[in-house]
């Protein structure tokens, strides 16, 4: 097939995982088209058969707001007709359901008739999507897609209590690449961020508010009162100068590690014990499943899709959202006795097994081929 994948290029889950599973798609013989403004982040061999066409909006100071999904809609017309584009899919909402159809209506006119796929990621419905600023477009964009996607039971659940859903939303999974976190903790250069005798704690995120950085310093500094450990702080955001006065004020700057935007997350988790994740809100929580492919345990909130990923006393623990006490005592009976730590370790790299992409992907696969049926009949 030649599938149009459009997505955020950033490091943001919604794009890693459309930048997998196009990847994952072209090794499966299938021609990919990626079509955004960026190049995305985790695209980095283009080949006969993976393709990048760059969305550009040219700056006129008329405009208040450049309008990209217009020009999104125009690209994604011309790539259709220049590559023969048979189906578009599109991760996430806002707004790249909505130029998706605008793009099909255009395409109609000429008698070209291109499906779409909408992949539902978390934000675009719980936080953003459901604003009244965007509800009606989003409710439109989403009832008028061929076939529309969630990536847990939650979020299907999030998304028919806010929006009027005419449509049927399959709940696909997010995947993981299991051979990319399949190393020995003998190629982890441990040594290098902590001595041996230092537990390693991670968090990686977006540092935005929703994902409730000033508890991964509260679980962390709870931590190392107990014993010798470090924390790794992936990511970069908004929240950042927040979490390093915190930091200053509890007098752990020594102890904590800040690598900002990182593509060797796999590397970082190699040498982890324990991997935090306190989110206000997640619909998945595709960090943490990288955690647990590579043999971390995870901390968590109860939140969303999270216990979807996360099982609670087997691949980690889950508490209420805010509750740093609880999440301290799990983490501390977690790491305080080798032999538990290393069951667990266990346990989180078998629970990953069940979101290996050789699983998933067919899924995804199926849906195209269903959808592309239905549209010969119509
Ligand atoms: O978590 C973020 O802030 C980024 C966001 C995104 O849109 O890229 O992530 C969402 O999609 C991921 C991939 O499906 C999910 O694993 C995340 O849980 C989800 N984030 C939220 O729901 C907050």
């Amino acid at each position: 097939m030649k599938i149009g994948i459009v997505c955020y290029p950033t490091f943001g889950g919604s794009g890693v995982v459309a930048t997998e599973l196009g990847l994952e798609l072209s090794k499966r013989g299938h021609e990919i088209h990626f079509i955004t403004y960026n190049q995305p982040v985790r695209l980095e061999l283009l080949s006969n058969n993976v393709h990048y066409h760059e969305v550009n909006v040219p700056e006129y100071p008329l405009f208040h707001y450049q309008p990209y999904e217009l020009a999104l809609s125009s690209k994604l017309v011309d790539m259709v007709k220049l590559h023969k584009i048979e189906i578009l899919h599109v991760h996430y909402a806002i707004p790249h359901a909505y130029a998706a159809y605008m793009a099909k209506k255009m395409l109609i006119e000429e008698d070209i008739y291109v499906p779409i796929v909408t992949t539902l990621h978390g934000t675009d419905i719980t936080l953003v999507g459901s604003h009244p600023f965007y509800k009606p477009a989003v409710t439109f964009s989403i009832n008028k897609s061929d076939a529309v996607t969630a990536v847990s039971s939650s979020l299907k659940k999030d998304t028919l209590r806010l929006f009027d859903i005419k449509n049927d939303i399959n709940v696909v999974p997010n995947f993981i690449d299991l051979e990319k976190y399949n190393h020995g903790f003998t190629d982890c250069q441990r040594g290098m961020m902590a001595n041996d005798d230092e537990k390693i704690i991670t968090h990686i995120s977006n540092l935005r508010p929703v994902k409730r950085v000033e508890d991964v310093i509260s679980v962390f500094y709870n931590i190392q009162k107990e014993m010798p450990a470090k924390l790794m702080f992936i990511g970069e955001g908004p929240e950042r100068e927040k979490v390093e006065r915190q930091c200053e004020d509890l007098d752990i700057t020594n102890k904590v590690v800040f690598f900002g935007r990182s593509n060797e997350i796999n590397k970082i988790l190699c040498f982890s014990d324990l991997f935090l994740l306190p989110s206000l809100t997640e619909s998945f929580g595709l960090a943490a499943l990288e955690a647990m492919a590579s043999g971390v345990p995870v901390i968590s909130s109860n939140t969303g899709g999270i216990p979807e990923v996360n099982i609670h006393g087997i691949s980690g623990f889950l508490s209420d959202v805010g509750d740093v006490e609880d999440m301290s005592k799990n983490a501390i009976y977690i790491l305080e006795d080798p032999k538990r730590l290393q069951e667990f370790k266990d346990n989180a790299r078998k629970e990953a097994l069940k979101f290996d992409l050789h699983n998933i992907v067919p899924k995804y696969e199926a849906i195209y081929e269903d959808t592309l049926s239905k549209c010969l009949v119509l």
